[in-house]
């Protein structure tokens, strides 16, 4: 669903980290009204520049030199980039947990005030599906990726109380073009409802560290955005049009970790390193 939304007054620049990835191809256009340039950064390949309202840099989130250079000049950082999916956690420390540190002391080097941290629903895994849960809930990772993910936002909390750097960490559900199966029905993200999101990330005055769940405005919700009401997220989308296309998918077992954990698949991922 399109829709129209009032544009504030652009950044001069902002970095989106994560730019060839999934998200990061789709915000590449979403979030060039909120920027007079916008610098797209990933490991991987990317387009070139369209135009001069563009730059793109390719950077290792591991290599704590390129990230300093990277966030040099930028006024807010979307932080997407890093390891998506559960992986050994030989393969996540350097892109997610070093990475994370990289972006956050290159912000403090270079007075940038506001990051934009792609948490994930994997914080909080472990629960399961009948239990709904606000921001205040301990985390229960549900995964290494998910660890990775929790001590990005515990590094927010630190820069915050430290040296005053705003961060919005949001616990994105599962942000595709449509839920892929049962379990997404409750946390599908549209594109365009994150784009409001990240919208509302960027200009709410006064963040501190805020955590929010990424989700749309679904039918069947697990996650209570009570202590983000000061963003103004109005999720407008919702997963509900898909529902017959999901439902005529074969019905897991009821003991399947997608049918009852809320971080599906992940819970039951590795383990690694036995062979
Ligand atoms: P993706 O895997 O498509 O994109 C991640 C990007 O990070 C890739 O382009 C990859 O090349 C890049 N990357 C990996 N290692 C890197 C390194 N060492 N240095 C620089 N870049 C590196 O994932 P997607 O779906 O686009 O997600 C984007 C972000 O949002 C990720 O941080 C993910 O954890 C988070 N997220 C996404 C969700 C979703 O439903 N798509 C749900 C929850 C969180
Ligand atoms: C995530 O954190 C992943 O990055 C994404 O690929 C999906 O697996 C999503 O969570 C999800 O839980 O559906």
């Amino acid at each position: 669903m399109t829709t129209t939304r009032t544009v504030q007054t652009p950044f001069n620049r902002l970095l989106l980290t994560g730019a060839a990835g999934g998200l990061g191809k789709v915000l590449r256009n979403s979030l060039k009204p909120y920027a007079k340039v916008l610098r797209l950064s990933d490991i991987a390949p990317m387009a070139p520049a369209a135009d001069a309202r563009e730059e793109v840099q390719i950077c290792d989130l591991a290599d704590k030199q390129a990230v300093h250079r990277l966030v040099e000049g930028v006024d807010a950082i979307l932080h997407f980039g890093g390891v998506s999916v559960e992986r050994p956690f030989e393969e996540i420390l350097g892109p997610n947990i070093s990475g994370i540190f990289h972006i956050y002391e290159a912000a403090r080097r270079h007075g940038v005030k506001r990051v934009i941290f792609a948490s994930s629903n994997h914080v909080i895994g472990f629960y399961k599906q009948d239990e709904t849960l606000d921001a205040h809930v301990q985390r229960r990772p549900d995964s290494y990726y998910g660890l990775s993910k929790s001590y990005g936002e515990d590094m927010a909390t630190f820069y915050f109380d430290r040296y005053g750097i705003e961060t919005v960490s949001i616990r994105i559900g599962s942000s595709f073009p449509e839920p892929q199966n049962r379990r997404m029905m409750s946390t599908w993200l549209s594109f365009d409802d994150l784009t409001q999101l990240l919208e509302r990330a960027l200009y709410a005055p006064d963040v501190g560290h805020t955590v929010v769940y990424g989700a749309s405005n679904n039918a069947n919700v697990w996650w209570d955005n009570r202590f983000a009401a000061h963003l103004g997220f109005e999720p407008k989308d919702s997963s509900e049009v898909f529902r017959d296309k999901v439902e005529a998918q074969p019905m897991p077992a009821a003991n399947d970790p997608s049918m009852v954990y809320q971080g599906g698949a992940f819970v039951a991922a590795g383990p690694f390193g036995d062979e």
